[in-house]
Protein backbone atom coordinates (compact mmCIF):
# COMPACT_ATOMS: atom_id res chain seq x y z
CA UNK A 1 0.00 0.00 0.00
CA UNK A 2 1.07 3.34 -1.11
CA UNK A 3 0.95 6.32 1.51
CA UNK A 4 -2.16 8.15 -0.10
CA UNK A 5 -4.32 4.31 -0.16
CA UNK A 6 -3.16 4.11 3.56
CA UNK A 7 -4.56 7.36 4.50
CA UNK A 8 -7.72 6.51 2.84
CA UNK A 9 -8.67 4.39 5.09
CA UNK A 10 -9.88 6.79 8.04
CA UNK A 11 -11.57 8.84 5.46
CA UNK A 12 -15.24 9.92 6.04
CA UNK A 13 -16.72 11.03 2.63
CA UNK A 14 -18.59 14.49 4.41
CA UNK A 15 -16.35 15.28 7.40
CA UNK A 16 -14.55 18.45 7.04
CA UNK A 17 -10.78 18.41 6.15
CA UNK A 18 -9.70 21.45 5.43
CA UNK A 19 -11.37 24.64 7.22
CA UNK A 20 -10.65 28.29 6.86
CA UNK A 21 -9.44 30.40 9.76
CA UNK A 22 -13.23 31.60 9.89
CA UNK A 23 -14.35 27.97 9.87
CA UNK A 24 -16.03 27.52 6.37
CA UNK A 25 -14.74 24.01 4.99
CA UNK A 26 -12.85 24.52 2.18
CA UNK A 27 -13.08 20.63 1.50
CA UNK A 28 -14.06 17.67 2.94
CA UNK A 29 -12.66 14.33 3.03
CA UNK A 30 -14.24 13.10 -0.29
CA UNK A 31 -13.48 16.36 -1.98
CA UNK A 32 -9.81 16.24 -1.19
CA UNK A 33 -10.04 12.17 -2.44
CA UNK A 34 -11.83 13.84 -5.85
CA UNK A 35 -9.52 16.43 -6.05
CA UNK A 36 -6.13 14.76 -5.85
CA UNK A 37 -7.78 12.33 -8.05
CA UNK A 38 -8.27 15.05 -10.78
CA UNK A 39 -4.93 16.18 -10.65
CA UNK A 40 -2.82 12.98 -10.57
CA UNK A 41 -4.85 11.99 -13.35
CA UNK A 42 -3.86 14.91 -14.92
CA UNK A 43 -0.45 14.91 -14.34
CA UNK A 44 -0.41 11.16 -15.25
CA UNK A 45 -1.72 11.82 -18.55
CA UNK A 46 0.40 14.68 -19.16
CA UNK A 47 2.88 11.80 -19.19
CA UNK A 48 3.96 11.32 -16.11
CA UNK A 49 5.01 7.80 -14.75
CA UNK A 50 6.02 6.67 -10.80
CA UNK A 51 9.28 7.83 -9.73
CA UNK A 52 9.49 11.03 -11.86
CA UNK A 53 10.01 14.25 -9.39
CA UNK A 54 8.39 17.67 -9.52
CA UNK A 55 9.75 20.47 -8.42
CA UNK A 56 7.33 22.51 -6.28
CA UNK A 57 7.76 26.13 -4.93
CA UNK A 58 4.96 28.75 -4.09
CA UNK A 59 3.01 30.01 -1.35
CA UNK A 60 1.51 28.11 0.71
CA UNK A 61 -2.25 27.96 0.07
CA UNK A 62 -4.65 24.49 0.25
CA UNK A 63 -3.64 23.73 -3.74
CA UNK A 64 -0.10 22.65 -1.85
CA UNK A 65 -2.63 20.02 -0.25
CA UNK A 66 -4.03 18.93 -2.75
CA UNK A 67 -0.71 18.73 -5.44
CA UNK A 68 0.84 16.33 -2.69
CA UNK A 69 -1.65 13.92 -2.32
CA UNK A 70 -2.26 13.61 -6.26
CA UNK A 71 1.66 13.00 -5.94
CA UNK A 72 1.20 10.36 -3.37
CA UNK A 73 -1.76 8.89 -5.38
CA UNK A 74 0.52 9.22 -9.25
CA UNK A 75 3.79 7.68 -7.33
CA UNK A 76 5.35 10.35 -8.48
CA UNK A 77 8.30 12.29 -6.22
CA UNK A 78 7.15 15.48 -4.32
CA UNK A 79 10.02 18.32 -3.75
CA UNK A 80 8.94 21.17 -2.13
CA UNK A 81 10.96 24.49 -1.27
CA UNK A 82 11.33 26.54 1.08
CA UNK A 83 9.46 30.04 -0.93
CA UNK A 84 12.51 32.18 0.83
CA UNK A 85 14.69 30.38 -1.64
CA UNK A 86 16.39 32.75 -4.28
CA UNK A 87 17.57 32.21 -8.20
CA UNK A 88 20.97 30.66 -7.43
CA UNK A 89 19.44 28.24 -4.90
CA UNK A 90 16.65 27.61 -7.15
CA UNK A 91 19.09 26.82 -10.16
CA UNK A 92 21.23 24.58 -7.65
CA UNK A 93 18.08 22.52 -6.44
CA UNK A 94 16.26 22.00 -10.48
CA UNK A 95 20.05 20.99 -11.64
CA UNK A 96 20.30 17.86 -8.84
CA UNK A 97 16.90 16.95 -8.90
CA UNK A 98 16.06 17.40 -12.55
CA UNK A 99 12.57 17.14 -12.55
CA UNK A 100 10.17 16.55 -15.12
CA UNK A 101 7.97 19.19 -13.81
CA UNK A 102 8.27 22.66 -11.70
CA UNK A 103 5.26 23.75 -10.32
CA UNK A 104 5.22 27.30 -9.08
CA UNK A 105 2.64 30.27 -8.98
CA UNK A 106 2.42 33.30 -11.20
CA UNK A 107 5.40 35.34 -9.17
CA UNK A 108 8.09 33.25 -9.68
CA UNK A 109 7.32 31.68 -13.03
CA UNK A 110 9.28 34.06 -14.54
CA UNK A 111 12.39 33.03 -12.09
CA UNK A 112 12.06 29.60 -13.28
CA UNK A 113 12.28 30.66 -16.91
CA UNK A 114 15.15 32.00 -16.84
CA UNK A 115 17.19 28.69 -15.72
CA UNK A 116 14.92 25.78 -16.61
CA UNK A 117 15.97 24.16 -20.18
CA UNK A 118 14.41 20.48 -19.90
CA UNK A 119 11.42 20.83 -17.33
CA UNK A 120 8.06 21.35 -17.95
CA UNK A 121 6.83 24.71 -15.98
CA UNK A 122 3.04 24.88 -14.77
CA UNK A 123 1.50 27.43 -12.57
CA UNK A 124 -0.25 26.04 -9.20
CA UNK A 125 -3.54 27.67 -10.19
CA UNK A 126 -3.72 26.92 -13.97
CA UNK A 127 -3.10 23.29 -12.90
CA UNK A 128 -5.73 23.23 -10.54
CA UNK A 129 -8.06 24.57 -13.04
CA UNK A 130 -7.34 22.18 -15.95
CA UNK A 131 -7.79 19.22 -14.02
CA UNK A 132 -10.86 20.71 -12.76
CA UNK A 133 -12.21 19.97 -16.72
CA UNK A 134 -11.48 16.16 -16.47
CA UNK A 135 -14.69 14.48 -17.06
CA UNK A 136 -15.76 12.63 -14.08
CA UNK A 137 -15.96 9.65 -15.94
CA UNK A 138 -12.13 10.17 -17.15
CA UNK A 139 -11.33 10.63 -13.44
CA UNK A 140 -8.31 8.10 -12.78
CA UNK A 141 -8.94 7.59 -8.42
CA UNK A 142 -6.96 4.19 -8.63
CA UNK A 143 -3.91 4.86 -9.90
CA UNK A 144 -0.89 2.21 -10.76
CA UNK A 145 0.20 1.88 -6.82
CA UNK A 146 3.99 2.30 -6.58
CA UNK A 147 5.04 0.38 -3.81
CA UNK A 148 5.39 1.64 -0.04
CA UNK A 149 9.24 1.19 -0.43
CA UNK A 150 9.55 3.89 -3.16
CA UNK A 151 10.48 7.89 -2.59
CA UNK A 152 7.20 9.62 -1.99
CA UNK A 153 8.74 12.84 -1.46
CA UNK A 154 12.41 14.18 -1.36
CA UNK A 155 13.46 16.98 1.04
CA UNK A 156 16.54 19.39 0.62
CA UNK A 157 18.76 19.12 3.95
CA UNK A 158 21.97 21.27 3.90
CA UNK A 159 24.95 19.81 3.55
CA UNK A 160 28.04 20.38 5.74
CA UNK A 161 29.85 21.59 2.74
CA UNK A 162 27.51 24.13 1.73
CA UNK A 163 25.64 22.03 -0.93
CA UNK A 164 22.22 20.63 -0.05
CA UNK A 165 21.17 17.09 -0.29
CA UNK A 166 18.13 15.54 -1.44
CA UNK A 167 16.77 12.72 1.31
CA UNK A 168 14.42 10.26 -0.03
CA UNK A 169 11.76 9.80 1.87
CA UNK A 170 9.39 6.66 1.64
CA UNK A 171 5.87 5.49 1.65
CA UNK A 172 6.75 3.54 4.29
CA UNK A 173 8.56 5.80 6.22
CA UNK A 174 5.79 7.95 6.32
CA UNK A 175 3.41 5.46 6.92
CA UNK A 176 5.26 4.25 9.70
CA UNK A 177 5.77 7.60 11.61
CA UNK A 178 1.96 8.48 10.96
CA UNK A 179 1.05 5.34 13.22
CA UNK A 180 3.69 6.18 15.61
CA UNK A 181 3.13 9.46 16.22
CA UNK A 182 -0.98 8.29 16.52
CA UNK A 183 0.04 6.31 19.35
CA UNK A 184 2.17 8.61 21.51
CA UNK A 185 -0.17 11.74 20.79
CA UNK A 186 -3.60 10.21 21.49
CA UNK A 187 -4.86 11.03 18.20
CA UNK A 188 -7.98 10.98 17.11
CA UNK A 189 -10.58 11.73 14.48
CA UNK A 190 -12.10 14.32 17.08
CA UNK A 191 -8.71 16.62 16.78
CA UNK A 192 -8.83 19.91 15.17
CA UNK A 193 -5.60 20.75 14.35
CA UNK A 194 -4.52 24.43 14.13
CA UNK A 195 -1.97 24.22 11.42
CA UNK A 196 0.01 27.41 10.95
CA UNK A 197 3.35 25.99 9.72
CA UNK A 198 5.37 26.11 6.35
CA UNK A 199 3.90 23.06 3.91
CA UNK A 200 7.68 22.21 2.70
CA UNK A 201 9.47 20.37 5.83
CA UNK A 202 8.79 17.51 8.04
CA UNK A 203 7.12 19.67 10.62
CA UNK A 204 4.32 21.03 8.72
CA UNK A 205 4.04 19.15 5.71
CA UNK A 206 4.31 15.31 7.50
CA UNK A 207 3.60 16.01 10.92
CA UNK A 208 1.28 18.63 10.37
CA UNK A 209 -0.83 17.16 7.03
CA UNK A 210 -0.18 13.11 7.41
CA UNK A 211 -1.58 12.91 11.13
CA UNK A 212 -4.51 14.57 10.46
CA UNK A 213 -5.31 12.63 7.40
CA UNK A 214 -4.63 9.35 8.59
CA UNK A 215 -6.84 9.74 11.85
CA UNK A 216 -9.42 11.57 9.23
CA UNK A 217 -9.37 14.86 11.69
CA UNK A 218 -9.72 18.25 10.59
CA UNK A 219 -7.21 20.64 9.98
CA UNK A 220 -7.72 24.80 10.56
CA UNK A 221 -5.28 26.10 7.89
CA UNK A 222 -3.67 29.42 8.20
CA UNK A 223 -1.77 30.36 4.89
CA UNK A 224 1.54 31.85 7.62
CA UNK A 225 1.85 31.65 11.32
CA UNK A 226 0.40 34.83 12.57
CA UNK A 227 0.39 34.87 16.88
CA UNK A 228 -2.45 37.07 17.10
CA UNK A 229 -4.88 34.72 14.78
CA UNK A 230 -3.37 31.83 16.06
CA UNK A 231 -4.23 33.00 19.33
CA UNK A 232 -7.97 34.30 18.24
CA UNK A 233 -8.48 30.87 16.73
CA UNK A 234 -7.25 28.39 19.87
CA UNK A 235 -10.47 27.73 21.50
CA UNK A 236 -11.98 26.16 18.18
CA UNK A 237 -9.05 23.76 17.79
CA UNK A 238 -7.75 20.59 20.12
CA UNK A 239 -4.10 20.43 18.67
CA UNK A 240 -1.28 23.11 18.12
CA UNK A 241 2.05 22.07 17.05
CA UNK A 242 5.00 24.94 16.15
CA UNK A 243 8.39 25.59 16.38
CA UNK A 244 9.58 27.40 19.66
CA UNK A 245 9.35 30.88 18.27
CA UNK A 246 5.46 30.13 17.69
CA UNK A 247 5.50 29.80 21.10
CA UNK A 248 7.38 32.47 22.16
CA UNK A 249 5.57 34.90 20.25
CA UNK A 250 2.14 33.81 21.65
CA UNK A 251 3.31 34.32 24.65
CA UNK A 252 3.69 38.48 24.01
CA UNK A 253 -0.46 38.26 23.50
CA UNK A 254 -2.80 39.11 26.46
CA UNK A 255 -5.60 37.36 24.42
CA UNK A 256 -3.22 33.93 25.31
CA UNK A 257 -5.02 32.44 28.53
CA UNK A 258 -6.29 29.43 30.73
CA UNK A 259 -9.95 30.26 29.16
CA UNK A 260 -8.90 30.65 25.46
CA UNK A 261 -7.07 27.15 25.62
CA UNK A 262 -9.31 24.79 27.69
CA UNK A 263 -10.70 23.28 24.33
CA UNK A 264 -6.62 21.98 23.30
CA UNK A 265 -5.51 18.46 24.23
CA UNK A 266 -2.01 19.33 23.19
CA UNK A 267 0.85 21.91 22.51
CA UNK A 268 3.76 19.97 20.31
CA UNK A 269 6.97 21.92 19.87
CA UNK A 270 9.86 20.73 18.05
CA UNK A 271 12.55 21.55 15.14
CA UNK A 272 14.78 23.32 17.45
CA UNK A 273 15.35 23.17 21.64
CA UNK A 274 12.59 24.82 23.63
CA UNK A 275 14.00 26.98 25.96
CA UNK A 276 12.96 26.05 30.08
CA UNK A 277 11.94 29.45 30.32
CA UNK A 278 9.46 29.59 27.36
CA UNK A 279 8.01 26.67 28.57
CA UNK A 280 7.74 27.94 32.22
CA UNK A 281 5.88 30.82 30.98
CA UNK A 282 3.53 29.18 28.68
CA UNK A 283 2.41 26.50 31.44
CA UNK A 284 1.82 29.99 33.74
CA UNK A 285 0.21 31.73 31.19
CA UNK A 286 -1.92 28.60 29.80
CA UNK A 287 -1.87 25.69 32.14
CA UNK A 288 -0.06 23.45 29.46
CA UNK A 289 2.77 21.82 29.66
CA UNK A 290 4.09 22.24 25.92
CA UNK A 291 4.97 18.26 24.93
CA UNK A 292 8.69 18.46 23.07
CA UNK A 293 9.31 15.80 20.67
CA UNK A 294 12.73 15.63 18.38
CA UNK A 295 12.86 15.01 14.53
CA UNK A 296 15.18 15.02 11.69
CA UNK A 297 14.44 15.59 7.63
CA UNK A 298 16.41 12.10 7.57
CA UNK A 299 14.30 10.14 10.04
CA UNK A 300 10.90 11.82 11.00
CA UNK A 301 10.18 12.05 14.55
CA UNK A 302 11.71 10.02 16.69
CA UNK A 303 11.04 11.06 20.06
CA UNK A 304 8.41 12.52 21.75
CA UNK A 305 7.83 13.46 25.61
CA UNK A 306 4.70 11.08 26.58
CA UNK A 307 0.96 12.26 25.98
CA UNK A 308 0.70 10.67 29.09
CA UNK A 309 2.95 10.01 31.59
CA UNK A 310 6.36 11.87 33.21
CA UNK A 311 6.89 14.78 30.96
CA UNK A 312 10.73 15.61 31.78
CA UNK A 313 11.81 18.65 31.51
CA UNK A 314 14.67 19.70 29.32
CA UNK A 315 14.40 16.13 27.27
CA UNK A 316 12.86 15.14 24.02
CA UNK A 317 10.94 11.98 25.50
CA UNK A 318 11.47 8.49 24.64
CA UNK A 319 11.66 6.84 21.25
CA UNK A 320 8.79 6.05 19.14
CA UNK A 321 7.30 3.04 19.04
CA UNK A 322 9.51 0.96 16.21
CA UNK A 323 12.71 3.51 16.71
CA UNK A 324 15.48 2.18 18.14
CA UNK A 325 18.02 4.82 19.58
CA UNK A 326 21.52 4.73 21.03
CA UNK A 327 24.08 7.28 21.89
CA UNK A 328 28.11 6.29 20.79
CA UNK A 329 30.76 8.09 22.87
CA UNK A 330 33.76 9.24 22.09
CA UNK A 331 35.66 6.54 21.78
CA UNK A 332 33.46 5.30 19.20
CA UNK A 333 31.61 2.60 21.69
CA UNK A 334 27.71 2.89 22.58
CA UNK A 335 27.14 4.83 25.57
CA UNK A 336 25.91 3.95 29.18
CA UNK A 337 23.23 5.31 30.46
CA UNK A 338 23.44 8.94 31.13
CA UNK A 339 26.85 9.16 29.38
CA UNK A 340 26.99 11.84 26.46
CA UNK A 341 27.40 10.48 23.02
CA UNK A 342 26.19 11.62 19.17
CA UNK A 343 22.47 10.13 18.18
CA UNK A 344 22.20 6.94 16.46
CA UNK A 345 18.82 5.99 14.97
CA UNK A 346 17.55 3.16 13.22
CA UNK A 347 13.77 1.96 12.52
CA UNK A 348 10.78 2.21 9.84
CA UNK A 349 10.94 5.97 10.05
CA UNK A 350 14.70 6.24 8.50
CA UNK A 351 14.88 6.96 5.16
CA UNK A 352 17.06 5.04 2.57
CA UNK A 353 19.52 7.36 1.39
CA UNK A 354 20.55 10.71 -0.38
CA UNK A 355 19.80 11.10 -4.03
CA UNK A 356 23.01 10.48 -6.18
CA UNK A 357 24.92 10.06 -2.95
CA UNK A 358 25.12 6.51 -2.75
CA UNK A 359 28.91 6.19 -2.15
CA UNK A 360 28.53 8.22 1.30
CA UNK A 361 26.41 6.01 2.62
CA UNK A 362 29.00 4.47 4.96
CA UNK A 363 29.52 7.85 6.47
CA UNK A 364 26.07 8.45 6.77
CA UNK A 365 24.80 4.94 8.54
CA UNK A 366 26.87 2.23 11.10
CA UNK A 367 27.01 -1.00 9.58
CA UNK A 368 24.13 -2.13 11.61
CA UNK A 369 21.76 0.46 9.49
CA UNK A 370 21.73 3.21 12.04
CA UNK A 371 21.28 6.63 10.81
CA UNK A 372 24.39 9.28 12.26
CA UNK A 373 22.20 12.27 13.11
CA UNK A 374 24.97 14.54 14.16
CA UNK A 375 23.29 15.58 17.77
CA UNK A 376 24.61 15.04 20.83
CA UNK A 377 22.44 13.81 23.66
CA UNK A 378 22.36 11.28 26.59
CA UNK A 379 19.56 8.51 27.21
CA UNK A 380 19.42 8.23 31.04
CA UNK A 381 18.25 4.82 32.50
CA UNK A 382 14.52 5.54 31.85
CA UNK A 383 15.08 5.89 28.21
CA UNK A 384 14.26 9.65 28.22
CA UNK A 385 17.08 11.36 25.66
CA UNK A 386 18.51 14.74 26.72
CA UNK A 387 19.85 16.62 23.88
CA UNK A 388 22.97 18.52 24.27
CA UNK A 389 24.39 19.94 21.48
CA UNK A 390 25.23 19.26 17.76
CA UNK A 391 28.18 17.65 16.54
CA UNK A 392 27.48 19.23 12.66
CA UNK A 393 27.90 23.10 12.23
CA UNK A 394 24.51 23.99 12.36
CA UNK A 395 22.78 26.95 12.82
CA UNK A 396 18.83 26.89 13.80
CA UNK A 397 17.09 30.19 13.57
CA UNK A 398 13.14 30.08 14.17
CA UNK A 399 12.91 26.09 13.31
CA UNK A 400 14.79 26.72 9.89
CA UNK A 401 18.17 25.21 9.68
CA UNK A 402 20.93 27.07 8.55
CA UNK A 403 24.71 25.47 7.63
CA UNK A 404 27.45 28.12 8.44
CA UNK A 405 29.77 26.61 5.14
CA UNK A 406 26.93 27.77 3.07
CA UNK A 407 26.74 31.35 4.19
CA UNK A 408 30.82 31.22 5.05
CA UNK A 409 31.69 30.16 1.06
CA UNK A 410 28.84 33.06 -0.38
CA UNK A 411 30.59 35.69 2.48
CA UNK A 412 33.94 34.53 0.73
CA UNK A 413 33.03 34.83 -2.83
CA UNK A 414 33.20 38.62 -2.22
CA UNK A 415 36.17 40.17 -3.41
CA UNK A 416 36.91 42.60 -0.67
CA UNK A 417 36.74 39.25 1.82
CA UNK A 418 39.57 37.74 2.70
CA UNK A 419 37.83 34.71 5.11
CA UNK A 420 35.08 34.40 6.89
CA UNK A 421 33.47 32.78 9.87
CA UNK A 422 29.95 31.95 10.47
CA UNK A 423 28.18 31.03 14.30
CA UNK A 424 25.01 30.75 16.24
CA UNK A 425 24.61 33.06 18.89
CA UNK A 426 21.30 33.28 20.92
CA UNK A 427 18.48 34.77 20.33
CA UNK A 428 15.31 35.86 22.06
CA UNK A 429 12.93 35.74 19.44
CA UNK A 430 14.97 32.95 16.58
CA UNK A 431 16.56 31.03 19.25
CA UNK A 432 19.80 31.63 17.65
CA UNK A 433 20.87 33.84 15.21
CA UNK A 434 23.29 33.80 12.21
CA UNK A 435 26.33 36.07 13.14
CA UNK A 436 28.98 36.70 10.86
CA UNK A 437 32.73 37.30 11.71
CA UNK A 438 34.49 39.21 8.68
CA UNK A 439 38.53 39.37 7.73
CA UNK A 440 39.11 41.93 4.96
CA UNK A 441 41.34 42.09 2.27
CA UNK A 442 43.91 44.85 3.57
CA UNK A 443 42.79 48.07 1.43
CA UNK A 444 38.65 46.63 1.34
CA UNK A 445 36.01 48.73 2.55
CA UNK A 446 32.89 46.90 3.85
CA UNK A 447 30.45 47.15 6.62
CA UNK A 448 27.69 45.69 8.00
CA UNK A 449 25.03 47.22 5.57
CA UNK A 450 27.35 46.72 2.74
CA UNK A 451 28.03 42.93 3.26
CA UNK A 452 24.06 42.73 3.87
CA UNK A 453 23.41 44.18 0.64
CA UNK A 454 25.55 42.15 -1.35
CA UNK A 455 23.85 39.06 0.21
CA UNK A 456 20.79 39.81 -0.27
CA UNK A 457 19.47 38.58 -3.50
CA UNK A 458 22.27 35.91 -3.23
CA UNK A 459 20.66 33.35 -0.40
CA UNK A 460 17.30 33.35 1.38
CA UNK A 461 16.36 36.26 3.84
CA UNK A 462 16.67 33.94 6.57
CA UNK A 463 20.18 32.87 6.09
CA UNK A 464 21.05 36.41 6.28
CA UNK A 465 23.55 37.32 9.07
CA UNK A 466 21.55 39.38 11.97
CA UNK A 467 25.16 40.82 13.30
CA UNK A 468 28.62 41.10 11.51
CA UNK A 469 31.84 41.64 13.32
CA UNK A 470 34.78 42.46 11.22
CA UNK A 471 38.07 41.12 12.74
CA UNK A 472 41.60 41.23 11.84
CA UNK A 473 42.13 37.83 12.16
CA UNK A 474 40.27 34.29 13.16
CA UNK A 475 41.75 32.69 15.85
CA UNK A 476 43.08 29.15 15.14
CA UNK A 477 44.22 26.04 16.59
CA UNK A 478 47.64 24.33 15.85
CA UNK A 479 45.92 22.42 13.09
CA UNK A 480 44.68 25.89 11.35
CA UNK A 481 41.18 25.14 12.07
CA UNK A 482 39.11 27.96 13.29
CA UNK A 483 37.81 28.00 16.47
CA UNK A 484 34.42 29.15 16.81
CA UNK A 485 33.97 28.02 20.29
CA UNK A 486 36.28 31.35 21.03
CA UNK A 487 34.28 33.58 19.02
CA UNK A 488 31.06 32.15 20.32
CA UNK A 489 32.60 32.87 23.52
CA UNK A 490 33.90 36.02 22.52
CA UNK A 491 30.99 36.96 21.07
CA UNK A 492 28.06 35.64 23.21
C1 LIG B 1 12.04 34.76 8.34
N1 LIG B 1 13.15 35.51 8.59
C2 LIG B 1 13.95 34.83 9.41
C3 LIG B 1 13.30 33.61 9.65
N2 LIG B 1 12.13 33.59 8.98
N3 LIG B 1 15.16 35.12 9.92
C4 LIG B 1 15.73 34.19 10.70
N4 LIG B 1 15.17 33.00 10.98
C5 LIG B 1 13.95 32.67 10.47
N5 LIG B 1 13.38 31.50 10.72
C6 LIG B 1 13.46 36.84 8.11
C7 LIG B 1 13.08 37.08 6.67
O1 LIG B 1 14.13 36.76 5.80
C8 LIG B 1 12.78 38.57 6.67
O2 LIG B 1 14.00 39.29 6.63
C9 LIG B 1 12.18 38.80 8.04
O3 LIG B 1 12.66 37.73 8.87
C10 LIG B 1 10.66 38.78 8.03
O4 LIG B 1 10.19 37.69 7.24
P1 LIG B 1 8.78 37.01 7.49
O5 LIG B 1 8.55 35.94 6.49
O6 LIG B 1 7.74 38.05 7.68
O7 LIG B 1 9.07 36.31 8.89
P2 LIG B 1 8.09 35.65 9.84
O8 LIG B 1 6.75 35.46 9.22
O9 LIG B 1 8.15 36.35 11.14
O10 LIG B 1 8.73 34.17 9.96
C11 LIG B 1 9.38 33.72 11.05
C12 LIG B 1 8.83 32.32 11.38
C13 LIG B 1 9.10 31.39 10.19
C14 LIG B 1 7.32 32.45 11.64
C15 LIG B 1 9.51 31.86 12.64
O11 LIG B 1 10.48 31.37 9.91
C16 LIG B 1 8.61 30.00 10.39
O12 LIG B 1 7.42 29.72 10.21
N6 LIG B 1 9.48 29.05 10.79
C17 LIG B 1 9.16 27.66 10.94
C18 LIG B 1 10.06 26.85 10.08
C19 LIG B 1 9.73 25.37 10.12
O13 LIG B 1 8.64 24.93 9.75
N7 LIG B 1 10.66 24.52 10.56
C20 LIG B 1 10.49 23.12 10.65
C21 LIG B 1 11.58 22.43 9.86
P3 LIG B 1 14.12 40.71 5.89
O14 LIG B 1 13.10 41.58 6.59
O15 LIG B 1 15.52 41.12 6.15
O16 LIG B 1 13.81 40.44 4.47
S1 LIG B 1 11.39 20.64 9.95
C22 LIG B 1 12.55 20.21 11.13
O17 LIG B 1 13.30 21.01 11.55
C23 LIG B 1 12.61 18.88 11.77
C24 LIG B 1 12.30 17.73 10.93
C25 LIG B 1 11.67 18.83 12.97
O18 LIG B 1 12.09 18.25 13.98
O19 LIG B 1 10.57 19.35 12.85
P1 LIG C 1 16.24 19.34 9.81
O1 LIG C 1 17.53 18.95 9.23
O2 LIG C 1 15.67 20.61 9.33
O3 LIG C 1 15.31 18.24 9.70
O4 LIG C 1 16.51 19.59 11.36
C1 LIG C 1 16.76 18.54 12.22
C2 LIG C 1 17.52 19.00 13.40
O5 LIG C 1 16.71 19.87 14.20
C3 LIG C 1 17.89 17.87 14.33
O6 LIG C 1 19.01 17.15 13.88
C4 LIG C 1 18.12 18.61 15.64
O7 LIG C 1 19.42 19.16 15.66
C5 LIG C 1 17.10 19.73 15.56
N1 LIG C 1 15.90 19.47 16.38
C6 LIG C 1 14.72 18.96 16.01
N2 LIG C 1 13.87 18.89 17.06
C7 LIG C 1 14.55 19.37 18.13
C8 LIG C 1 14.23 19.58 19.49
N3 LIG C 1 13.04 19.29 20.00
N4 LIG C 1 15.20 20.09 20.30
C9 LIG C 1 16.42 20.40 19.82
N5 LIG C 1 16.77 20.25 18.54
C10 LIG C 1 15.85 19.74 17.70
Amino acid sequence: MNLYENLKKGFEGSKPFLLSPHSEVIYNYADIDHLSGLVATHLVERGLVPGDRILVQFEKNVSAVVLYLACLRAGIVYIPLNTQYLKKELEFFAADANPKFVITDKKRKRTFELFIKTSKILVIDELIKISEKIKESNVNYDLESSSSDTAAVMLYTSGTTGKPKGALISHKNLIANAQALTNAWDWSKNDVLLHALPVFHVHGLFVGLNLPLANGSSIIYLDKFSPQKVVNILPKSTVFMGVPTYYVRMLSESALTKDSCKNIRVFISGSAPLLKKTSLDFMEKTGHEIVERYGMTETGMNTSNPFQGLRKAGSVGLALEGVQLRARNESGDISEAGEPGEIEVRGQNVFAGYWKREEFRSRDFTEDGFFRTGDLGRIDSEGYLFLIGRKKDLIISGGLNIFPKEIELVIDSFEEVQESAVIGLPHPDFGEQVVAVVVTEETARLDKPMLINKMKGEIAGYKIPKEVYFFDELPRNAMGKVQKNILREKLG
